[in-house]
């Protein structure tokens, strides 16, 4: 049923260039996926390797060009500053992010020799405690809470790493961020992920996910991981959003028929829906909290373009929508990454 659909969709495009087609229509290639699994299940060992393999990123020097950056580490952080205008609250929330951890992984693979495939946090496990978190473990794990005036996370293995990307547009030095908010946190519980799978349109879950489980993921850890742009400065990042592409692997494979080919949703996010807290001013009065920064550094610089939207017809975004990378992988279409599966993407979820 599935392998039929992408057949149809494939021939019924017109903007797909022939190579494509064929891959398209072949939706069997993936015949052995990488497994990800659940950062709590892997051995010390794994671990490990995963942490060293980020660690390297963050050794390497840049080589793509990308605005700020001094590391591999810090382009994939490039790569979400420039497109965050257009990556939060839009249809291509998921698919964007899919295709971003995909490169990250694609990184830690070509880059720095790293065997496994992308680990997840399973939050659901840590919500309402994250400071309690084992994936926050300065021996195995990603390091704990910031700490002093600046929030700095100062044991683990990411403990003297200058971030030169952030708060929001902003390039400058400074430590990776954290101020871990339990209470926030919360969110981050089964019975909201369980809320939003029970959504029967692609719309209504893709709101509900990025509404609860998101915010509640970026917000429950808290100073850089709250600031919409710049946010993968911290490492976490990577294994919230592996969480998160989880979550709507999860969901397409209850109706694969239908959910491997549902898309939509507006181009462009609506009035002040990108900014943190949605809504309402997150940012007070006092002095910028550090990692979230200032309302000031959420404005677009005259020397950061403006996201470029292509493939879709109109303001609706379909599965001709175009994803970039900036040259770390090659620009994709979404309906190329809807399938983890498929003949593009080959991993599942445990
Ligand atoms: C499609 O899959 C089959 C079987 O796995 C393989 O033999 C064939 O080369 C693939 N075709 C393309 C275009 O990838
Ligand atoms: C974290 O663990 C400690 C020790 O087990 C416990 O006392 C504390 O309540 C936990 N914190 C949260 C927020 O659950
Ligand atoms: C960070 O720097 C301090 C002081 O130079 C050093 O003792 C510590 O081992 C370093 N930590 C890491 C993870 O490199
Ligand atoms: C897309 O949105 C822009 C700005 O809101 C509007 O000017 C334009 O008419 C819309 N285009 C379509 C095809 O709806
Ligand atoms: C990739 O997409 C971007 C826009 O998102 C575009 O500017 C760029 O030219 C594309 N690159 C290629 C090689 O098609
Ligand atoms: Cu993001």
């Amino acid at each position: 049923m599935l392998f039929k659909s992408l057949v149809i969709l494939a021939a019924a495009s017109s903007v797909l260039a022939a190579p494509l087609m064929e891959r398209q229509s072949n939706a069997s290639t993936c015949t052995d996926p990488d497994l990800r699994r659940a950062w709590h299940t892997l051995k010390d060992s794994e671990k490990k390797a995963y942490i060293d393999a980020e660690l390297c990123l963050m050794s390497k020097p840049a080589a793509h060009g990308l605005r700020g950056a001094r590391t591999l580490f810090d382009e994939m952080q490039s790569v979400h500053v420039l497109q965050s205008e257009i990556a939060h609250w839009v249809g291509q929330f998921f698919p964007f992010h899919r295709l971003y951890l995909r490169a990250h992984e694609y990184l830690l693979q070509t880059e720095c020799g790293y065997e496994g495939a992308h680990p997840y946090w399973a939050e659901h496990l840590d919500a309402g405690a994250f400071s309690n978190a084992t994936i926050f473990s300065a021996e195995n794990g990603f390091g704990g809470n910031g700490v002093g005036d600046l929030l700095c996370v100062e044991d683990g293995p990411f403990a003297n790493y200058t971030n030169p990307l952030g708060p929001g547009y902003k390039v400058s030095d400074h430590c990776i961020e954290r101020r871990f908010a339990d209470r926030v946190s919360r969110g981050s519980s089964a019975a909201v992920v369980e809320a939003c799978m029970a959504k029967t349109n692609f719309l209504e879950f893709w709101n509900c996910v990025e509404m609860t489980s998101h915010g509640a993921g970026h917000g429950g850890v808290g100073a850089q991981m709250t600031n919409p742009i710049s946010s993968p400065g911290d490492p976490i990042f990577y294994m919230h959003h592996a969480w998160l592409d989880r979550i709507w692997a999860k969901w397409q494979e209850e109706d694969p028929s239908v959910r491997m080919t549902e898309m939509g949703g507006n181009n462009r996010p609506r009035l002040g829906m990108a900014m943190p807290g949605a809504g309402g001013n997150p940012f007070g009065s006092g002095p910028p909290t550090p990692g979230l920064g200032s309302m000031e550094d959420m404005i677009r610089p005259d020397d950061v373009p403006a996201p470029a939207i292509i493939g879709d017809p109109g303001n609706v975004t379909t599965l001709n929508h175009l994803i970039t990378m900036y040259g770390i992988l090659p620009n994709r279409t979404i309906s190329e990454v809807m399938n983890t599966k498929g003949s593009y993407l080959c991993y599942e979820y445990d």
